[in-house]
């Protein structure tokens, strides 16, 4: 073999190396999926405890209110971790993780995508996520040995689901991990007059070195406040470029008819906010939450959700669950709904993706 032969070889060789590496590290091919559909100018429509339970139902694999009304998945499914930092078997929601498991690679294997978030008990007082009674409960995380102590067992509870999630394969399942949302409003201990913005960048450091340091690597972060007024007041709590791989904004609806410009012009100036960052900062934009609870504004989807998505474009956006067990707790009309005809046409429209649209990108 002459020497340039050998040498076109071994560049052949070295990039189709590198080109393995590129197709199969989970979390890059998760980046470059989010990406592509960035440049479509789509939106991905997700929903939360999607194929945990529905309106009238729980506990049967594969069922979804979102597939029986619209005759498709969502793209994106969300589901939460409350829970498993005390080592119990189902979430604060009651779902098992053993199931959620299951269900992140389901949907993984037919082309979706996962998002996680997780509300966590309150370290200091044992209650959950909103018993702010302790506005020290932060602080005494980042500062008291035995409070640190015990939130670092907590961050590793997380660290093992997210280090089990696997394909049939073995290979890793890659998922959006979107940890201490909500930080702009105060409802939450970790959250808003509950936390100075300097202990809740720690408390976010401390949570991504914790995950790093038990091998967790298969994640893409993301930051999503609740609604904000300005980018000065969206970035106060951001932990860092380096930290961060997608931008997102939680806004709900309130308050029915009487909510919706209020509601329209929140998301506006919301989502103008997240897609000005995601420019600047080279991240990924995404409406991280949303919705109107019990539906009580007829043709919501298609009236006031559509136009908004179509203006501001995020990547994905979910909305949230339609509880089993906690009357009026749906944010997707269920099969027999009077209003599930806004929906279908909502997720029929080219700007919104349901799961199998997501073979248009060509990723
Ligand atoms: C809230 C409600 C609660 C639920 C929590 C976590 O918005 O849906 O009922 O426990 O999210 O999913």
């Amino acid at each position: 073999m002459n020497h340039t032969v050998c040498i076109t070889l071994s560049l052949l060789a070295l990039s189709a190396a590198s080109c393995t590496a590129a197709d199969t590290d989970p979390v890059r091919k998760l980046r470059d999926r989010l990406v592509a559909v960035q440049k479509s100018g789509r939106t991905m429509f997700g929903h939360h405890d999607d194929t945990a339970y529905g309106f009238t139902w729980r506990n049967q694999p594969g069922r979804s209110d979102v597939l029986e009304v619209a005759g498709d998945y969502p793209a994106v499914m969300s589901w939460d971790l409350g829970m498993i930092e005390l080592g119990d078997s189902v979430n604060l929601d009651s779902v098992p993780f053993a199931l959620m498991r299951r269900e992140i690679a389901a949907h993984d294997a037919r082309g979706g995508i996962n998002t996680i978030s997780w509300h966590p008990r309150n370290p200091i007082t044992g209650g959950d996520s909103w018993d702010c009674t302790d506005t020290l409960t932060v602080r005494k995380i980042l500062t008291d040995s035995v409070t640190n102590k015990k939130f670092r067992s907590w961050v590793g509870q997380v660290a093992g689901f997210l280090n089990s999630l696997k394909s049939a394969d073995g290979d890793d399942v890659a998922v959006i991990f979107r940890p201490w949302h909500e930080m702009s409003g105060s409802w939450f201990w970790w959250g808003g007059r509950n936390c100075s913005p300097e202990d809740y960048k720690a408390l976010w450091n401390l949570t991504a070195s914790e995950l790093r340091t038990a091998g967790v690597d298969n994640l893409l972060w993301a930051y999503s406040p609740d609604r904000v007024n300005s980018k000065e007041q969206y970035l106060t709590w951001y932990p860092g470029d380096d930290k961060v791989d997608i931008v997102g904004t939680d806004v709900y609806h309130f308050n029915a008819e009487d909510g919706i410009d209020e509601y329209v012009s929140t998301v506006r100036r919301s989502m103008g906010i997240v897609n000005e960052v995601a420019a600047e900062h080279g991240k990924i934009p995404a409406f991280s939450e949303s919705g109107l609870e019990t539906l009580t504004v007829t043709d919501w989807y298609t009236r006031v959700f559509l136009p908004l998505i179509r203006e501001t474009h995020p990547v994905y956006t979910v909305v949230w669950r339609n509880a089993d067990n906690k009357p009026g707790h749906f944010y997707v009309p269920y099969p027999g709904h009077p209003d599930t005809q806004s929906f279908k046409d909502f997720t029929a429209d080219p700007a919104v993706m349901m799961l199998s649209n997501l073979k248009d990108i060509n990723f």
